[in-house]
């Protein structure tokens, strides 16, 4: 997600770095750079215009100040900026106290609504809440059939009449989970174009029929200016409460993210980064912009880690870790915990300092945990313990075992030497926030 943002920011505040002091050609030079950067990844270009004129006001401002580091000040000048520009804070879902609590979804055709409705269930049952999916698309053909299959994966229950009006079945679902006690009822909506008059006018209807506490406008992150667009017909014709934005795993560019909360005046709340039901993240503008810029990002790492890793694991390990009695079998298990949170790209740009410049550089291939799995399987189990024991014909034997060169085992076993070393040197050190590539043998 923003690789391409990523990636410019780099160049620009490499440059400001360097400099010893700030002058007027400095400013204009960046500031040009960073509109034309915003314009690149499909930011809108008023708003990249109004943000490079307040990025300029402060900059100007700075010049007097004679830091230590001006450059650095200008970085946090845009930092700032583009935090205040995607909405500042996170904004978590305003359920309200009154039960059941309705959450609208609305959006155009393929926005990624339906599949919304399923991760937002599923995130809403983790935290304990009953949770009723109500079907009031009954448009599309298999739209009541792919919402019941979503229903399933994430096992909640959902709420439909068939095809009858969508109003009609959004009050009964509401009623009904009113009889049943249900705190939170979600409305899958059909899909439309927002030139559609009589489409828009059903949403509006069913938005005044059942009172939702939020009306979540839900984009596909990669249509770019497209996106604004449909946002402002939205925002027009609905009090929207928040913005969703679907497939950021895909390689959107950015700039809907960008303009779209200042465009609709509402928070984007969460975004969706597959098409799993796990693939919701909630959007922190603070945490976005720190991965933007490559300042790495510990509070969504952590929060991935936190999510996948069993705690009881985690403490074992730490244990172990502090007493350097961390032994292969021990990795083993660590990688696949790693294994389970993902892409190691999307983990390894999370990490403080990782931005994508230096990533290239790094083989993140995620087969190599499964190679590094396979060849601690094919040792012993007093091997595993022990890995000093390990001596050249053993080497070969578990290079065969493994199906990986010995070259590949005498290096796995040296880095695991080395970061044992490491470890007790370093005796207190928390996982996973020090987990760094180097100790996992992936460079
Ligand atoms: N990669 C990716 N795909 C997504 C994401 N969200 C939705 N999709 C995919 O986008 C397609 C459309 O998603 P739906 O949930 O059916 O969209 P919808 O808005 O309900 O569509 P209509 O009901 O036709 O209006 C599906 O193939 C989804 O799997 C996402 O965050 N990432
Ligand atoms: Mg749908």
């Amino acid at each position: 997600m923003f690789n391409q943002l990523a990636d410019r920011f780099d160049t620009i505040f490499r440059n400001l770095r360097g400099l010893g002091k700030i002058t007027d050609a400095n400013i204009q030079q960046t500031s040009r750079e960073i509109r034309r950067v915003l314009l690149e990844a499909d930011v809108n270009f008023k708003v990249a215009k109004a943000f490079v004129s307040r990025v300029k006001d402060r900059a100007e401002g700075t010049k007097v100040l004679k830091s230590v580091k001006p450059g650095e000040q200008f970085i946090k000048i845009i930092h700032d900026e583009l935090v205040n520009l995607l909405g500042k804070d996170a904004a978590p879902l305003k359920l309200g106290s009154k039960k059941p609590a309705v959450i609208l979804m609305a959006g155009l055709q393929g926005s990624g609504k339906t599949t919304t409705c399923g991760k937002l269930a599923a995130a809403l049952k983790k935290q304990g809440k009953s949770v009723l999916l109500t079907a009031a698309d009954v448009y599309r053909p298999a739209a009541i059939e792919q919402l019941i299959q979503v229903g399933k994966t994430v096992d909640v229950p959902v709420y439909e009449q068939g095809t009858g009006d969508p109003v009609v079945i959004c009050q009964s679902a509401v009623e009904e989970a009113g009889a049943t006690k249900t705190d939170v009822v979600i409305l899958d909506t059909a899909g439309r174009l927002h030139v559609d008059g009589e489409m828009m006018t059903e949403i509006q209807e069913i938005a005044e029929a059942v009172h939702p506490v939020e009306i979540l406008f839900v984009v596909d992150g990669m249509t770019g200016q497209d996106a604004v667009n449909s946002a402002k017909a939205f925002a027009a014709a609905l009090k929207l409460t928040g913005t969703i934005l679907t497939k950021l795993d895909g390689d959107a560019r950015g700039g809907a993210a960008v303009s779209i909360t200042e465009v609709t005046g509402v928070p984007i709340k969460f975004v969706g980064v597959s098409e799993k039901m796990d693939g919701l993240e909630v959007f922190d503008p603070k945490r976005i912009v720190d991965r933007i810029l490559g300042f790495g990002d510990v509070v969504s790492l952590v929060a991935k880690a936190k999510d996948m890793v069993d705690e009881d694991e985690a403490i074992k390990l730490e244990k172990k870790l502090k007493n350097a009695t961390f032994d292969l079998e021990d990795y083993k298990d660590q990688l696949k915990q790693l294994k389970k949170m993902g892409p190691l790209n999307q983990i390894v740009g999370m990490m403080p300092g990782m931005n994508r410049k230096m990533m290239k550089g790094l083989s993140l291939d995620d087969r190599q945990l499964s190679w590094t799995e396979a060849i601690i399987c094919s040792m012993t189990p007093e091997e595993r313990k022990n890995p000093l024991k390990i001596n050249g014909s053993r080497r070969s034997r578990i290079a065969k075992g493994s199906g990986r060169s010995v070259q590949e085992v005498n290096q796995l076993l040296k880095q695991f030497d080395q970061m044992k070393k490491m470890m007790k040197k370093m005796g207190k050190m928390k996982l996973p926030k020090n987990m760094n590539p180097k100790m996992l043998g992936l460079n």
